[in-house]
């Protein structure tokens, strides 16, 4: 188990007063996570004394910006056990990962008549490029629906996978039911009929040991910035064959072999995809973040998680007129949505935060699931490594606070 007195002394920011005299909680991981001092010091290290450009000058401070930059691609390739280092494509974040294997995989690919598969339950930027796509390319967009559990609707997946699906692309947890899906099955089903996985690794990688060979899916996207790193960098996961058979996302500088003033020849992976120069501060700080992760132990993670997120569903369900969406316990990631009978989300949020309480509230990117719920919004608390009980029943103490402001008593 993680030592979280310990752990929480290696996040400045929790010793933050988030109104005079009032501490901070902070119960907004799923947007994004709080950053150790390990991360902040190797980001300030790069810039203190070795900026510099990557790939290209010859001189000592680019050569050790650019072992950094490396360095840092093989600490990720080992963190989620990628076959190669050229697997692992650098891009902004998640979003960007999911856009590049739109735009370069699915665009040149797809003719009417064939299907991309997705799910009720994902965030935008696992909807929205396939929309798209589809749009260009007249590919049909079809999705899995959920159970009123917050679960995927297993058994539709035979009527909607078939040879005329070619890519299948879900979330691994979702940002708001919290639901952890079967990963390794959805992969099978999409492999069974001929079609590519996408996994949005977005909310799983930064809270739970993740293997993209033990998965075997095609494609894996995660952001930085939900796993302790800084935002302005993510990771696209490719398997090699598929990554070399795609021509190029972006085109210009760093990406490419020979330019001609009529046709130009691509750099080998993963270059081929990072066009223009790159975050490279922020890989830095990717790298000390994936050690940090490392050394707490992704297991302990989890651990901790699934601890804090069992404790906080059992004290919600206390607060009368609050509804948790989403599966039980042990099928949930550290993240807990919900509604309250007679207030909004927002005012929930808002009045949560003068007691230094900070929880995300609104339809968190993911509208098609809130309208299937029959809600506009939700408030929601997700949690991390830092995260204690006593938290949480402060977070439940401000919701009867809430509850008596709008005289729900
Ligand atoms: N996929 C999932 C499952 C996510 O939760 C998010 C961000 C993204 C993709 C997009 O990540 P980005 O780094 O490219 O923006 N989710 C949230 C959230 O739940 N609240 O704020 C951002």
């Amino acid at each position: 188990m993680l030592n979280v007195q310990e752990v929480r002394t290696d996040f400045p920011i929790l010793s933050i007063e988030a109104h005079p005299g009032v501490p901070l909680i902070y119960l907004d991981s799923a947007a994004t996570s709080q950053k150790p001092s390990v991360v902040v010091d190797a980001m300030n290290a790069f810039y203190r004394s070795y900026n510099s450009n990557v790939h290209r000058g010859i001189h000592r401070l680019s050569e050790d910006a650019t072992t950094g930059y490396e360095t840092a691609r093989r600490k990720v390739q080992a963190f989620i056990n990628a076959e190669s280092a050229e697997s692992i494509v650098y891009t902004r974040n998640t979003t960007e990962a999911i856009n590049l294997v739109a735009y370069s995989w699915a665009r040149t690919q797809l003719q009417p008549g064939d299907e991309l598969l997705i799910t009720a339950m994902e965030h935008h930027a696992n909807i929205v490029p396939w929309q798209l796509i589809s749009d260009m390319t007249g590919a049909t967009l079809r999705h899995v629906p959920f159970r009123s559990d917050g679960t995927l609707d297993m058994a539709k997946l035979p009527e909607l996978l078939s040879d005329k699906t070619k890519l299948f692309a879900f979330t691994a947890v979702s940002n708001v039911f919290g639901t952890i899906n079967p990963v390794r099955e959805l992969v099978d089903a999409a492999h069974a009929v001929g079609a590519l996985a996408l996994v949005d690794a977005a909310q799983a990688v930064p809270h739970m040991p993740v293997d993209v060979q033990a998965w075997d899916c095609d494609f894996m996207a995660f952001s930085a910035h939900k796993m302790c790193g800084p935002t302005g960098i993510g990771i696209l996961y490719g398997k090699g064959e598929l990554l070399e058979s795609m021509p190029p996302f972006m085109g210009g500088g760093d990406m490419i072999r020979r330019v001609g003033l009529d046709k130009s020849t691509w750099a080998d992976l993963p270059h081929k995809f990072e066009a223009g120069t790159p975050a490279i501060a922020e890989a830095i700080g990717l790298g000390a973040a994936v050690d940090y992760l490392t050394g707490l132990g992704m297991e302990n993670v989890h651990a901790h998680e699934q601890f804090i997120v069992n404790y906080a569903v059992e004290a919600l369900s206390d607060v009368p007129g609050l509804t948790i969406l989403g599966p039980g316990a042990s099928q949930r990631a550290g993240v807990a949505a919900f509604t309250l009978n007679g207030a909004h989300p927002h005012d929930i949020a808002q009045l949560l935060d003068e007691d230094g309480i900070a929880v995300r509230a609104g339809h968190h990117c993911a509208m098609p699931l809130h309208q299937i719920c029959g809600i506009n919004a939700t408030a929601r608390a997700s949690f991390y490594v830092h995260t204690t009980t006593e938290e949480v029943d402060k977070l439940v103490a401000g919701l009867h606070r809430v509850r008596r402001v709008f005289r729900l008593e």
